[in-house]
């Protein structure tokens, strides 16, 4: 307690909670992770939360989420509306508890566990904290309560504002510019990404996300409806919707084992990837933990036991290891835990040691099961299996080759790497540059002291449709690794990369501005998302900005970016102005590429980073796979999927 507060003689809980809140603006990354764009996000999240509590507890079906022209956010829900009655140890209305507690967590009672949550499960009281303004109405017992705050100050006492029949709760709150110092500006695709897997995750719970600040083409209202009746059977179908499937069915499984709620989802593909995503609560675990261990360990133990009784497996000279069965797999596990131990750098790893076992029985009885009834599939199954072990046999020579060139660093580097002279990886940037004259250009408007270059040849390979040993057997792939001197695992069941002989902390890939240059930068993302998600994980891979046009007009000379900053320039310097559109990189001599794309002092790149797992795999096997169409439209509607400047 602060000296302040007993001189006053505030009574202690009172005290409590005002320093609670104080205590979320002062340090808003220990609640909600960052004060980025992901922090702005997760104030959306943490009111939705709630929102499905309600729902999950059987109280609410329909949640609405507007963005306002403003950018503030309006939730809706048709819940039983927070609480308005007298909270008796505070003195105060429960919604007023509720919002100025932190804590309070929403629930009084401990009896339910809360199954949903947020990054930190913080409470909407801590998106109070965090906003400028924020207003609560509560549809409940007959009236209609209302109650504002300022940065999660009380304006006035709840009072009723009129009468109603409904229940439910609805939520306005503006972002505090204060704490949210890089973007005020909401993303329609982070929250309907987030949205729609919240309604995969809960079956039957309809959101919808509306976003007011402006219309589409047609002058319609943007907005989306996420509904699943099946829930993770439609999430599997959903992510793998662009890929060929092995059989017609999805297995899935759903119940309880000794006590924790698991629900799986699982199918095999002709593709080469595995897609595994788990749930705690309804948070993605992108770190694993138990519940994953549970279902591999669960899926080998009942896929051998098929394999070797089926007697399809007698001739294999060698052994079937964890990652053949899931080659080509795209699986959710989905689990609730009451307590969760959520471990790992970003604490995204569930620690619980009693859940291990609870997925594997369920997946151990869902896939015998389904085994049994579908004799077809399950050959098929341990058909692709067998394949899987053969290729990875030849992949693990490839692997060492690639591993022995990294280890002997002396004349080990790849010969059309143009090196760095400084040693400190965390100073160094490699530039990876499609085609060998851009390669040459940048090799000479480099600053090499710092600046390294491998150039690519043309496409690189498509890693979607390539089985492994292709992909460690190909030159310009071998090159990559060898340059960035990143080592794979070789022990069984762990494909971890080794980062802790990285060259460059600075991995810039650095294409032409335009349809094919970004297909060729989609294939490298695609590339470092199947092999070295690390990288991508650590922030070290961004992608270059080169202009599109140089504006001249005399003596003047300015770049532009986008066709309206091209207006703008022309606008200003006048008639006369010359436009020169750069179709490639080759165009630039060296002086501007580096004055343009490479010189840290002037240049933007993007940094990558994935934002949802799930949506992210969806999208490169969208981009990478068979179909066509989709893929063109994607690419030419987005150009590059990365955000946040650097
Ligand atoms: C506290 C207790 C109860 C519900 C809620 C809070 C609640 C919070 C939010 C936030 C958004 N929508 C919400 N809906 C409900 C339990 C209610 C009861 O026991 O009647």
């Amino acid at each position: 307690m602060s000296e302040e507060a007993k001189k006053h003689n505030y009574s202690a809980d009172s005290i409590q909670a005002l320093e609670g809140m104080e205590h979320v603006r002062m340090r808003p990354s220990m609640y909600i992770g960052d004060v980025g764009v992901r922090g702005l996000h997760h104030l959306v999240y943490e009111v939705v939360d709630n929102s499905i509590d309600e729902a999950l507890a059987g109280h609410c079906d329909t949640i609405k989420v507007t963005i306002n022209e403003d950018n503030s956010i309006t939730t809706e829900d048709n819940g039983r509306g927070i609480p308005v009655g007298l909270h008796k140890k505070e003195g105060v209305s429960a919604l007023e508890v509720v919002m100025t507690k932190i804590g309070a967590g929403g629930k009084f009672d401990k009896d339910s566990y809360k199954v949903s949550g947020g990054l930190h499960g913080v409470g909407v009281s801590c998106v109070n904290a965090l906003s400028e303004h924020l207003k609560a109405t509560v549809y409940r017992e007959g009236k209609i309560w209302e109650q504002e705050y300022e940065r999660g100050k009380t304006l006035y006492p709840v009072k009723t504002i009129g009468d109603s029949d409904r229940n439910g709760t609805v939520v306005t709150f503006k972002p505090d510019p204060q704490i949210f110092n890089q973007t005020l500006e909401y993303n329609y695709d982070t929250l309907a990404s987030r949205l729609r897997e919240l309604a995969f995750l809960n079956k039957g719970i309809t959101v919808v996300l509306t976003d007011l600040r402006h219309k589409d083409e047609e002058g319609n209202v943007i907005s989306e409806t996420f509904f699943s009746e099946e829930g993770l059977t439609e999430f599997v179908k959903y992510l793998d919707a662009t890929r060929e499937p092995l059989m017609k069915d999805v297995i899935a499984f759903e119940g309880e084992k000794n006590g924790i709620p698991v629900e799986v989802a699982m199918i095999y593909n002709t593709s080469y990837a595995e897609n595994l995503h788990s749930y705690v609560n309804n948070i993605n675990t992108h770190e694993g933990g138990t519940h994953l261990t549970g279902f591999r360990r669960g899926l080998t133990h009942t896929l051998k036991k098929y394999a070797d009784s089926s007697g399809l497996t007698d001739k294999l000279k060698f052994d079937i290891s964890g990652d053949d069965f899931r080659e080509g797999l795209t699986a959710i596990i989905s689990v609730k835990v009451a307590e969760p131990q959520f471990e790992g750098q970003t604490k995204t790893k569930l620690g619980n040691r009693e859940v291990s076992a609870s997925v594997s029985q369920a997946v151990s009885e869902m896939l015998t099961d389904y085994l049994e009834e579908h004799p077809d599939d399950a050959k098929t199954i341990v058909q692709k299996v067998i394949l899987a072990a053969q290729a990875r046999h030849a992949a693990q020579k490839a692997r060492e080759m690639v591993q022995r060139k990294t280890v002997m660093s002396i004349g080990g580097l790849p010969g059309k790497l143009s090196d760095c002279s400084e040693q400190d990886p965390a100073k160094c940037e490699v530039f990876l540059v499609e085609g060998d004259s851009a390669g040459g250009t940048a090799k000479q408007g480099r600053d090499r002291a710092f600046q390294a270059i491998l150039p690519l040849r043309g496409k690189i390979l498509n890693v979607e449709k390539a089985m492994q040993h292709k992909v460690f057997e190909n030159e310009e792939i071998k090159n990559i690794f060898t340059a960035l001197g990143v080592t794979i695992g070789t022990e069984e069941d762990s494909k971890a990369l080794n980062l802790s002989k990285l060259r460059y902390h600075k991995i810039v890939i650095m294409c032409d501005a335009d349809i094919d240059g970004s297909h060729i930068a989609t294939l490298i993302l695609t590339f470092f998302f199947r092999y070295m998600k690390e990288l991508i994980e650590n922030g070290h891979v961004y992608i270059a900005t080169p202009p599109l046009y140089l504006v001249k007009r005399g003596a003047k000379k300015r770049y532009a970016w986008t066709d309206k900053e091209r207006d703008e320039v022309v606008a200003e310097f006048g008639d006369g102005s010359k436009i020169q559109r750069y179709k490639g990189l080759g165009e630039m001599n060296a002086e501007q590429l580096w004055d343009t794309t490479m010189n840290p002092e002037f240049r933007t790149m993007r940094q990558v980073h994935i934002e949802n797992g799930s949506e992210a795999d969806r999208i490169f096997s969208m981009l990478m796979g068979d179909e066509v169409p989709p893929r063109r439209e994607f690419i030419e509607k987005n150009a590059i999927y990365a955000n946040i400047d650097a």
